[in-house]
């Protein structure tokens, strides 16, 4: 397909995935609003129509707890479609039905690429009514997610990471207790070729973390104590990270000085704490099983973010740059979400090991403000191959590069509008 032609189809797609205002992920699978994906959505419809794309951000803080915590998937309207609904988290901390836990916190860094790239004259005085809200989500990761200042951020489920069935969170996840789950019937395994989903074992464990946190009535605090799992997770440290810097800039930029002072401190502890990932062994940032106090042995993409996170010392560059140049001798398509030389890689199971376009997108701004212009065109340029020849599928393999998981994606075709094409 021409290039005009994935445009349209790019568009295409975020027309048809909206649903007044916001958009899900595909149709079929993921039939609700997700936290991440709407976000990175909103970079896609920013280059088409950027009204829209504020709307998608400032429909996610509708649903906003609380507590501060914007939850990682809001149940608008009832889809039997999706396990688990509604039913089985059981929560009420916020105006609309969701899920218990976030996502990864991106929100701060588009809205700041929203700001930077108007042509609305309208950014500024919507990036001020959504910087309290982005405020108090910061604030309670801090103070749930990083109970003891480690400056690290941990994750209380796989499905908070975004990064479902990670090979990082294999033997936190195995140490869980299968209990209070009952007999349940799964919707994913029917929507997509279930070899490329995780075991039924993995989903046991994800649904007795839900009953358990149910059990402390999502109450953060509790959680925090009591959660059978509990740990720090480079990718969602490496994008809060980010995410601070470009709320500080925003801050600034109203002349918000008390936040942008707060902001400063979370910055500085983090650039510190994020040293306690560091695997001297394998060379890169890695997860840090909080309950078990153990560090993890793969690489994942999600270690790649230490750039976008502004990490750019010699020796954290240094050696991402030899784990690429690696990597890419193993595979055709970077960057696989593990490591292949890894025992756990798996080219075409979700998050062991097949490319996501959105991640690559991080990746690349990482190197290139790294000053390493090569390896972010590579990224780009293995992307926009990817989609020529697998379509805007979820994910993708490394190795043949086919197209995997569902199908008609909405982050994918974002992240063609906003980068790849
Ligand atoms: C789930 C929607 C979501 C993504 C996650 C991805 C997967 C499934 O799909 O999660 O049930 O939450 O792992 O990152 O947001 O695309």
């Amino acid at each position: 397909m021409a290039h005009s032609d994935l445009d349209q189809a790019a568009k295409a797609i975020l027309t048809e995935n909206d649903q007044g205002g916001y958009t899900i992920p595909t149709k079929g699978l993921y039939p609700y609003q997700w936290n991440w994906d709407s976000v990175f959505v909103a970079l896609g419809f920013a280059e088409f129509d950027q009204d829209r794309a504020w709307q998608e951000i400032e429909m996610l803080f509708q649903g906003q707890w609380r507590d501060g915590m914007v939850p990682h998937i809001l149940f608008r309207k009832d889809d039997p479609s999706y396990f688990p609904g509604p039913g089985v988290w059981g929560t009420d901390g916020g105006p609309i039905p969701s899920s218990g836990h976030s996502q990864p916190p991106v929100a701060a860094s588009v809205v700041h690429s929203l700001v930077e790239a108007d042509r609305t004259g309208k950014a500024l005085e919507r990036a001020k009514a959504l910087l309290p809200k982005l405020m108090a989500w910061h604030r309670w990761y801090l103070a749930y997610r990083d109970p003891k200042n480690l400056g690290v951020i941990a994750v209380i489920h796989p499905w908070e990471s975004g990064r479902d069935n990670l090979p990082d969170w294999d033997e936190a996840l195995r140490a869980v207790e299968v209990k209070d789950i009952g007999p349940y019937e799964r919707k994913d395994t029917s929507h997509v070729d279930p070899a490329m989903r995780p075991h039924k074992e993995d989903y046991d464990r994800y649904l007795s973390i839900v009953a358990a946190c149910r059990k402390v009535g999502w109450d953060p605090e509790k959680v925090a104590e009591t959660c059978p799992f509990f740990v720090a997770d480079p990718g969602v440290t490496f994008i809060f990270l980010r995410a601070n810097r470009d709320l500080l800039a925003l801050a600034e930029k109203l002349g918000m000085s008390a936040e942008a002072d707060e902001i400063r401190g979370w910055i500085a502890a983090m650039e510190k704490g994020s040293r306690t990932l560091w695997n001297d062994e394998v060379k890169a940032h890695v997860a840090f099983d909080e309950r078990r106090g153990k560090q993890t042995d793969g690489i994942s993409s999600a270690s790649f973010l230490a750039l976008y996170a502004g990490l750019h010392d010699p020796q954290t560059l240094g050696a991402l740059q030899a784990h690429f140049d690696r990597i890419a001798e193993r595979v055709e398509y970077l960057m696989p979400s593990y490591d292949p030389d890894h025992r756990s890689y798996e080219p075409l199971r979700y998050w062991r090991g097949p490319v996501w376009a959105m991640i690559n997108y991080m990746i690349a701004k990482g190197f290139a403000e790294a000053g390493d212009a090569v390896r972010a065109e590579r990224l780009r340029a293995d992307t926009a191959r990817l989609i020529e020849t697998g379509g805007f599928a979820e994910y993708f393999s490394p190795e043949t590069g086919a197209g995997a998981g569902g199908g008609s994606f909405s982050w994918t075709s974002a992240i063609w509008l906003t980068w790849a094409s």
